[in-house]
């Protein structure tokens, strides 16, 4: 398998580890390869990346992406909690609208990026990233005195993705849902349990997210999804690399961290700078405007052979051998005819054209030029 180059010992679930309502349903599709993303197991390969993709591209899939943990915010204060902790204003975010709001502390640091959903007026939920929202969130909220309840809800997130997934859906809940507008979500019934349904998903074929809030519900939501999409040939599948690196799509904790700002990591258009709301980056924000950024996220080409990432990431460097940069992510794409990478590289080297070297052992270090955006 050419995606994994050694064998592991078995992996040890237990308490820690979150179980999901459709694991014995993924299971039953063989997934190939597996990662933890919020203590939960989250698949990353079904028949080999390349596959996967194209299936993803053509046909409609199933994702248990039960680690898309919600954070729900409750109570008075909640809209002025959220508004303290995303640059985004969201003031003027509607209920049944859904908001991708970077997460900042008082540094300009990172701490995730969720999908805001408003369910009511004082009534949120957080769609995070892999990283411990729930406790930061409810250390801000004691600190600022405020009266809010904060708290996993136990949803679990399966996502339909891919171009069949408007003809899937409209089968199971009516031609209605076709009309649902991008990160806009409505209340549905099937299989005998109510949900919030988005346009939304990881990928870049589009599609819809089930927000299942009933645990012993989901076998038999995935049965009936599944039953329905035999004829579009639906699938078992996941967040692909090939499709989220080239569709832009940074995963947090990879190619974004804490230690980064949103503007070097391009997320500039999601940051409101004269939101009226207090908000606790907004100094920290302000002189990173005045003083300008040091590092940027970029896109690499790697042209030539499929590379594979270590886990310890590969250093860049310029003609004369500088360190300069490090590549976070990396995929093949046979739509690009090479490599294609996210990297955070020293500004000076970050302009469409830049030339970088790939620091691995060999005569001939892999050459990577920084290419505006992958796909539009
Ligand atoms: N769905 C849900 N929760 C999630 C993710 C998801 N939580 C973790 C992670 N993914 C959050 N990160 C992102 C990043 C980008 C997008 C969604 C979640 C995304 N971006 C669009 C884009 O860049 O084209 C549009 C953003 C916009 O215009 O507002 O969709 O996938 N439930």
């Amino acid at each position: 398998m050419e995606f994994l180059a050694h064998s592991f010992p078995a992996f040890t679930f237990s308490r820690r580890i979150r179980e999901t309502p459709y694991e014995e349903r993924v299971m039953g599709q063989a997934p190939k390869s597996m990662t933890i993303y919020n203590n939960t197991p989250l698949m990353t390969v079904f028949r080999s990346p390349r596959e996967d993709y194209e299936h993803l591209c053509k046909h409609v899939q199933i994702w248990d992406v039960s680690c898309e943990r919600q954070v729900e915010i409750d109570g008075n204060d909640a809209l002025k909690l959220i508004e303290l902790i995303t640059p985004r204003d969201i003031s003027k975010c509607e209920i049944g609208q859904c908001m991708y709001i970077p997460l900042v502390d008082e540094n300009g640091g990172i701490v995730n990026d969720p999908i805001l959903l408003r369910l009511d007026r004082e009534r949120f939920w957080l769609s995070i990233a892999d990283s411990n929202v729930l406790l930061w969130v409810k250390g801000i909220a004691y600190g600022m005195g405020y009266s809010t309840l904060i708290r996993d809800p136990g949803v679990n997130p399966l996502a339909i993705q891919g171009p069949r997934s408007d003809d899937l859906m409209a089968d199971l809940l009516g031609d209605e849902i076709r009309k649902l507008p991008f990160f806009r979500f409505v209340r549905r019934h099937l299989a005998g349990t109510s949900f919030y349904i988005a346009r939304s998903g990881w990928s870049g074929q589009g599609g819809f997210e089930i927000y299942l809030e009933e645990y012993a519900m989901g076998e038999g939501l995935w049965d009936c999804i599944w039953g329905a999409g035999q004829k579009y040939s639906i699938r078992a599948g996941c967040p692909n690399s090939i499709d989220r690196i080239e569709r832009g799509l940074l995963s947090y904790g990879n190619d974004m961290t804490l230690d980064e700002n949103p503007y070097e990591c391009g997320l500039g258009r999601f940051l409101s700078e004269n939101k009226e709301a207090e908000c606790m980056s907004s100094e920290a924000l302000g002189k990173v405007r005045e003083n300008g950024i040091k590092y940027k996220v970029v896109h690499l080409l790697i042209l030539g052979e499929p590379l594979t990432l270590p886990r310890e990431a590969w250093r860049l460097k310029d003609e004369a051998g500088v360190f300069c940069g490090l590549l976070t992510s990396m995929a093949y794409s046979i739509r690009f005819g090479g490599n294609i990478a996210f990297a955070t590289v020293e500004k000076e080297f970050s302009s469409p054209g830049q030339e970088l070297f790939v620091d691995i052992d060999s005569d001939k270090q892999p050459r990577a030029t920084v290419v505006s955006k992958f796909k539009d």
